[in-house]
């Protein structure tokens, strides 16, 4: 495993590849792309973030890692290819935001507040659920990248 460098928005050549539209992983999980993972998540927790979308370490593919334990607690690391919304809720939800990619910034962000999703996981399994709270929330900022 291998920490990877953050692109962050001040420097006008990561500016370009945040920028790019994410494409959709073709074909299977394979053991390439858990390479992948594996650093995402290393670089997550180095940082220390909440969430990280592969674009962010300059692979503009649909792969995200989280975990959304709190400190002290066992490390549950998720894992999400391809992921797409099924339903959103009308209900919404503000959240203060942060992002490893623009720093020093923080604003309320409103978005559903509860998901409905689907998405490959680390040993390419289809998975199916509902998000809410917090996990909600990173999940739809991670999709946004
Ligand atoms: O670490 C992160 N914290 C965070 C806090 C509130 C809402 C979203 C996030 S995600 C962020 C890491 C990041 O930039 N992921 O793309
Ligand atoms: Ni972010």
């Amino acid at each position: 495993m291998a920490i990877r460098r953050i692109l962050t928005v001040d420097n006008a050549a990561d500016l370009a590849v945040l920028k790019q539209i994410s494409t959709p992983v073709e074909g299977a999980v394979t053991d390439e792309l858990r390479a992948l993972m594996d650093d995402m998540l290393e670089t997550m927790y180095d940082a220390p973030g909440i969430g990280l979308a592969a674009v962010q370490v300059g692979e503009p593919k649909r792969v995200i890692v989280m975990d959304l334990a709190r400190e002290g607690e066992a490390p549950a690391p998720r894992f999400f290819v391809n992921p797409e919304i099924l339903e959103r809720s009308e209900e919404l939800f503000s959240y203060e935001e942060g992002c490893l990619s623009v720093p020093e910034v923080f604003d309320a962000v409103e978005r559903p507040a509860r998901v409905r999703l689907t998405y490959l996981d680390y040993d390419g399994n289809r998975v199916e659920e509902e998000a809410e709270g917090l996990y909600s929330v990173c999940i739809q900022h991670e999709m946004d990248h």
